[in-house]
């Protein structure tokens, strides 16, 4: 691993090059600063979409969908496919601008093109598979049964953690269930978005599907707006912080559109007094300290046995004092950079408020390259045992800091696993069976992801993917997240030549 940082130029001559591999010129116009966080340093301006071409690509989206809807789901499938084997081919060139704009390491960024390739092949297979019922009818003659049909434009807002996989869950899924999208992704990342918006009109053309079926809007919250209050967008899938869900879910609600929301998360892992701890070790340092801890999943609250602590808080001190922090792109690095100096910043005021709530920071907190790169934020990631779960362990700071709280009693880590607004990811660490079952129970822990002898983050794209309470309840992905995406209708077909009334009822 190199201690120097790479030069803004050349991560932007890397980064062109990717874009003019998948097929896109330099882009033209201003608005949007296409910036990198390894350096701070600007890459290219983005032009943005103004409120009126916003409406006018929801416009096409929606006249898309009249052709779409009735495109056979296996042949709406081929779109997919093909957008799959584009991103096989250009597995390389998105992955370089996933690290040249989130600065994720150069691993990562090619494990999340491997959940898009991963998600094209499920949405492909999906497309023979969009089962309805049949439903035994009370009435002699009927037949009663559910249908799933398109739902409409489906406008996805996405986060710069990982600017393209959530896109493809979203948009791979939607567009075999027969819906359009319109893609508002973060204003951070305008390039990734831009590639793989790209990848799908060539899919599209290549296969002869309307090119409307996807439309990107770049630019800030007031483009979002405009696909949360459009009549015309039948489901907005969000994936952001609380605070974003907040606001855009009651308004999604109050046109009755339907929303899908994918928010915060302040993840735990209990560890058990039998726990594996040579397992447990790789497993917590991954989930805490990978992607810079900015994974909605990141591993955020340890809960360990009060007979393991010392022994486990000792090795995970001495892995991450070696944990390899800096340029993302070389080999060997294992913790880019923050997105911004804000969330630096964040960090910091974070760690002072531990220390003033009596928390003892056992290692990191520091920051790297300051001298060299004043505009990037690398942070070392820190760990900081805690005497209680006070108000900052319960809140969510998008950056590597892992708390840590001793229990003594298997319920009371329940308890603490479960005391959080949140109710995304969690895990077990355990060789008891009956902690491990306890913790999948009904009782056990609230989160819509529970794992054993597993970290919080890293999920396979064939689950449904989301959490409970303020992290906000929707699931994307696998599973029969595709019914979110869909409209149901329920038939009751009569082939009786008597008209006959359910429950019973006489009339005329
Ligand atoms: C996110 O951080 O928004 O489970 C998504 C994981 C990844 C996805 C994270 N598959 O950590």
């Amino acid at each position: 691993m190199a201690d120097t940082l790479p030069g803004t130029d050349d991560i932007q001559a890397r980064a062109l090059r990717a874009l003019g591999r998948i097929g896109l010129d330099r882009p033209v116009g201003d608005g949007l600063r296409a910036r990198t966080p390894i350096t701070g340093g600007k890459l290219v301006d983005v032009p943005v979409t103004t409120p009126d071409a916003a409406d006018r690509a929801v416009a096409e989206a929606h006249d898309a969908f009249r052709i779409w809807r009735t495109t056979p789901a296996p042949r709406r499938g081929e779109l997919v496919r093909r957008l799959g084997d584009l991103l096989r081919e250009h597995r390389e060139d998105l992955a370089d601008l996933i690290t040249a704009e989130a600065g994720k390491i150069h691993s990562e960024s090619l494990g999340e093109v491997q959940e898009m390739v991963d998600i094209c092949d499920f949405a492909v297979g999906q497309s023979r598979q969009l089962y309805g019922r049949t439903i035994a009818s009370e009435r002699p003659g009927h037949r009663l049964a559910e249908t799933w049909h398109p739902l409409g434009v489906v406008g996805v807002i996405s986060a710069f953690n990982f600017p393209a996989a959530v896109w493809s869950w979203n948009t791979a899924i939607a567009l075999v269930c027969g819906d359009t999208v319109v893609w508002k992704p973060s204003e951070l990342t305008p390039l990734v978005s831009l590639a793989a918006s790209h990848l799908l009109e060539r899919a599209a053309s290549d296969v002869g599907a309307p090119t409307a079926v996807h439309r990107l809007l770049l630019g800030d919250r007031e483009v979002g707006e405009r696909l949360v209050d459009d009549p015309r967008v039948a489901l907005v899938s969000a994936t952001g912080s609380t605070r974003m869900g907040r606001e855009v879910g009651p308004r999604v609600a109050a046109r009755f559109g339907r929303s899908l929301l994918e928010l915060g998360g302040n993840n735990a892992s209990v560890v058990g007094r039998s726990a594996d701890l040579e397992l447990a070790l790789p497993g917590i340092v991954f989930a805490a300290a990978g992607t810079a801890g900015q994974r909605c999943t990141t591993l955020r609250r340890l809960i360990v046995h009060r007979d393991v602590a010392d022994e486990l808080l000792d090795r995970l001190t001495t892995a991450y004092r070696t944990l390899p922090i800096g340029d993302p792109f070389s080999d060997g690095t294992l913790v880019g950079p923050l997105i911004t100096r804000s969330a630096a910043d964040t960090m910091d005021r974070a760690l002072a408020r531990a220390r003033d709530d009596g928390g003892t920071a056992l290692v990191g907190g520091g920051r790297r390259f300051a001298d060299v790169a004043p505009d990037a934020a690398y942070v070392e990631p820190s760990i900081v045992r805690m005497p209680e779960q006070t108000d900052v362990v319960r809140e969510e700071t998008f950056a590597p800091v892992l708390h840590v709280l001793t229990y003594d009693d298997f319920d009371e880590a329940i308890a603490l696993n479960n005391a959080v607004p949140h109710g995304f990811s969690s895990s077990v660490f355990t060789r008891d069976q009956q902690e491990a079952e306890r913790f999948l129970a009904a009782d056990g822990s609230d989160c819509g992801i529970a794992n054993v002898n597993v970290g919080t983050s890293g999920a396979e794209i064939g689950g449904a993917f989301g959490g409970e309470k303020e992290t906000g309840g929707g699931r994307e992905s696998g599973s029969d997240a595709w019914r979110g995406y869909m409209r149901r209708a329920t038939n009751t077909v009569n082939y009786d030549d008597r008209l006959t009334l359910a429950q019973n009822v006489s009339f005329l």
